[in-house]
């Protein structure tokens, strides 16, 4: 099988290849893809090294499947041409995510849905895929009725250049400037642009997303999303609200037999999930599971995760590996 990894040098790049690495995934070429200034560089990958080539050459050595992370405005534009030619491509940006005709996909929730005739496959948003790995068993036990999530997200996130300005804000620099305001001892309730509705776009993609992989349009989901200083992950509050009730050590019970999922709950040991510790892991965390006591059949929860992890490099190379173990690639 061939890859290409489109958006090489990117945090979520970067990732992807870390990612394939670690689970040794198989491959005979790989072509690494990045902006027309960065071609001819070279990016190392198991001791060999790989030069970083431009899109129009790897779209015509017809890769059996590319994984994007470059953007919306580039998958766009360039997703089609490689499917055209026979690529699969699993993409990690906003740009196919509520096309009707394209597969939204967490493997663990919705793998079976992947069709051999799907050539463009979208990855969910970060913060939208740490939280529907955790409601999905609940929904599927109790059914969700409303969910009410508010985010603390990392820098990491927006990318390098963000990084960049927390580190020079640290250490009294006036360097990098990607956010409108110092985000170092801060909290930006403002993640993505606005829309109309007075909402953010990365507050709608939790509530647009969420329905589409769960396959319920019913769902109400509310969302407010916030960046904060943090490198390690995104940590989300989960307001959940079900059809019917639930007993507590259940629902432990179902998320610690949940692929994916581990749960950190015991707060007299001061043991909870947290950003710092869920850095380069893959798993999704949840802690602090406690009723709501303002109403019935509500739970409220902690859920982390390393949002260039499950939120984009490992959820799509667990879709790469989906569809090489269901043959739905001719490599
Ligand atoms: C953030 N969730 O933390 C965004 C990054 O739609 O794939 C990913 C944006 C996307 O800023």
């Amino acid at each position: 099988m061939k890859l290409a990894v489109v958006g090489a040098t990117g945090l979520v790049g970067q990732e992807v290849l870390k990612v394939l690495e670690e689970r040794n995934f198989p491959f005979t070429d790989l072509y690494l893809v990045a902006s027309p200034k960065s071609v001819g560089q070279k990016i190392s990958y198991k001791g060999k090294e790989y030069s970083i080539k431009g899109l129009e050459e790897v779209c015509n050595l017809i890769p059996d499947v590319a994984i994007f992370s470059a953007g919306g405005g580039t998958s766009l534009e360039w997703a089609p041409k490689f499917a055209e030619k026979g690529t699969i491509v699993i993409d990690n940006s906003s740009a196919w995510r509520m096309d009707p005709t394209k597969k939204l996909v967490v493997p663990e929730i919705n793998g079976k849905e992947i069709k051999e005739e799907n050539k463009i496959i979208a990855n969910p948003n970060c913060s939208t895929i740490q939280m529907v790995l955790a409601l999905a068993p609940l929904h599927a036990r109790y059914k969700l009725k409303r969910v009410v999530v508010s985010t603390y997200q990392s820098v990491t996130g927006t990318g390098k250049d963000a990084v960049q300005q927390m580190m020079d804000e640290r250490a009294g620099i006036n360097g990098a400037k990607v956010y409108p305001h110092p985000i170092d001892m801060n909290a930006l309730p403002h993640i993505d642009v606005f829309q109309d509705n007075g909402y953010t776009k990365e507050e709608m993609k939790m509530v647009n997303e969420t329905r589409k992989i769960l396959g319920d349009e019913n769902i109400g989901v509310t969302s407010t999303t916030v960046r904060v200083p943090t490198i390690g992950g995104h940590s989300e509050a989960i307001n959940a609200e079900f059809y019917t009730d639930f007993d507590l050590a259940e629902v432990k019970n179902i998320l610690s037999n949940t692929a994916g999922v581990i749960v950190q709950d015991d707060p007299k040991n001061n043991i909870y999930p947290m950003p710092l510790y869920s850095k380069g892991k893959d798993e999704v965390f949840v802690g602090r599971l406690r009723r709501d006591e303002s109403q019935p059949n509500t739970l409220n929860m902690w859920v982390v995760a390393d949002n260039l992890r499950k939120g984009a490099a490992t959820n799509a190379v667990q879709i790469a590996e989906y569809i090489l173990e269901h043959r739905l690639v001719n490599a």
